[in-house]
């Protein structure tokens, strides 16, 4: 993290935010907190509170929180939305639009009751504004464009300012021209502590947020289509996709709680392996406890915002994702047929005739794409390329894993590598007789029926 003075003249985006700066005046910036910039799509440690009332802080996933300035008892924060860069995973950087150096913006973190002042700067080209989203604040703090507020226009400042009045788990975005700016990346999360101890919100060991957003990037490209609605290729965590996404460790009998939001254009049940949670708070606050049931899966509607609480009690590597298997898939088109099954060998000889490298794709499934090291145009993520203890895992997007580990020390959030498994607790293959399996008798087979050889990509039969 550096700030804005640090930052210039140490970065190739240097130029770009020096011209930006231009359009806001000596004097109006030096009034108002320095911005800080994050550079940098890592994860950054929990950021212990330096004044002000303590909390436990929040983890951002390949995120931040934004530092602020004490002004004579109010929290003074300071946003920049710009354009930024974003490395959504190794070897693919998408050119999107965020706040101080980042998409999304960085977290907001205070404590309920706190006054909170936030300058916001307009370093784009076009009029924004912020939305608290979730927040009771006066009318006119509410950030909607032509509603409560004019739209900031570009090279100026305006101040938000309000009581954080109830906990819990909320974000911002623009509601300016927000089909674009959010398609575009602009979002962050907000989490409002309790300011004692609060009967409907425990504390915990562990505290992930991430929000859950979607961008179509053309394979090759760098910039979001704005227009799409629906058929989206990236589907990502805080504008990162797996193997890109960190893995959320913990201590086994830690007692962790994952904050989700959602601002894409469809809903995504979020699944959790091995351990139940407990949907403890939405963005409408936390949920009685009467109300409460125990879930592996969750669905986060669009503009809802979920708090999962559990006890990381079962030590191992445990796959999070979203359940809707398409989004965990990276960049790919869409318009491919089914060809599970099809014997090409005819069709493919009269094309390599014409296109010498052609290959076949999906005779066994589209697992092979992992495997194989197929040449892709420069700044493309690959659809899925994690690699697990056991070889390519086969998904990207929303996806990642929750480590948990006997010997983690409290408060360190370093990777610590994969599992390993206890002798005699991994799926094996069996290598004595079988018995003929029990299945459902099938109808004979007709004369004429299409025999169907099933061969590896490449060449070569797979041996079915
Ligand atoms: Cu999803």
């Amino acid at each position: 993290m550096v700030s804005r003075r640090n930052f210039l003249g140490r970065s190739g985006l240097a130029a770009a935010t020096t011209m930006a700066a231009a359009g806001v005046s000596k004097v109006a910036m030096a009034a108002l907190p320095e911005p800080v910039i994050q550079t940098t799509a890592d994860t950054a440690p929990p950021l212990l509170p330096k004044n002000g009332r303590p909390y436990n802080p929040v983890v951002t996933l390949n995120g931040w929180t934004l530092p602020w300035r004490m002004n004579n008892g109010v929290k003074e924060f300071h946003l920049v939305a710009e354009p930024v860069v974003r490395e959504m995973t190794p070897g693919f950087r998408a050119h999107l639009w965020g706040y101080n150096g980042q998409s999304p913006g960085p977290t907001i973190e205070v404590v309920e009751g706190d006054r909170v002042r936030l300058f916001v700067t307009n370093r784009l080209g076009e009029l924004t504004s912020i939305h608290w989203h979730g927040q009771r604040l006066p009318n006119g703090m509410d950030g909607v464009t032509g509603l409560n507020q004019p739209g900031i226009p570009p090279g100026k400042t305006y101040v938000y300012e309000f009581v954080a009045r109830r906990p819990g788990t909320f974000m911002y975005h623009p509601h300016a021209d927000e089909m674009v700016q959010m398609a575009m990346g602009m979002m962050g999360f907000w989490v409002t502590h309790p300011k004692a101890k609060h009967p409907l919100i425990d504390e915990v060991d562990r505290d992930f947020c991430f929000l859950l957003n979607a961008y179509d990037i053309d394979p090759g490209s760098a910039t979001p289509k704005i227009m799409t609605m629906l058929d989206f290729n990236l589907w990502s965590w805080n504008s990162r996709i797996y193997p890109g996404i960190d893995p959320l460790v913990v201590r086994q009998n830690d007692r962790v709680r994952i904050r989700v939001g959602n601002l894409t254009m469809t809903n995504h049940p979020i699944h959790l392996h091995g351990h139940e949670f407990l949907i403890t708070g939405t963005d409408g606050g936390p949920t009685p406890k009467t109300a409460r049931q125990y879930e592996i899966t969750a669905d986060i509607a669009v503009g809802q915002m979920r708090q999962l609480d559990f006890i990381a009690d079962e030590p191992g590597d445990w796959a999070f994702h979203c359940h809707k298997s398409h989004h965990t898939m990276n960049a790919m088109g869409h318009d491919v047929p089914t060809m599970i099954g099809v014997d090409h060998r005819e069709v493919v000889r009269k094309i390599t005739q014409l296109v010498p490298d052609y290959m076949v794709m999906g005779e066994r499934g589209m697992k092979d794409m992992t495997e194989m090291e197929m040449p892709l145009p420069d700044n493309t993520a690959p659809m899925m390329n994690g690699f697990g203890p056991f070889g390519a895992i086969g998904m990207g997007g929303m996806f990642s894993v929750l480590k948990v580990r006997a010997d983690q020390k409290r408060g360190d959030y370093r990777d610590p590598g994969w599992y390993t498994h206890p002798p005699g607790t991994v799926a094996y293959e069996w290598t004595g007789t079988l018995a003929e399996p029990a299945r459902a008798a099938a109808p004979p087979v007709a004369k004429d029926a299409v025999e169907v050889t099933v061969r590896k990509p490449g060449g070569g039969h797979a041996g079915h």
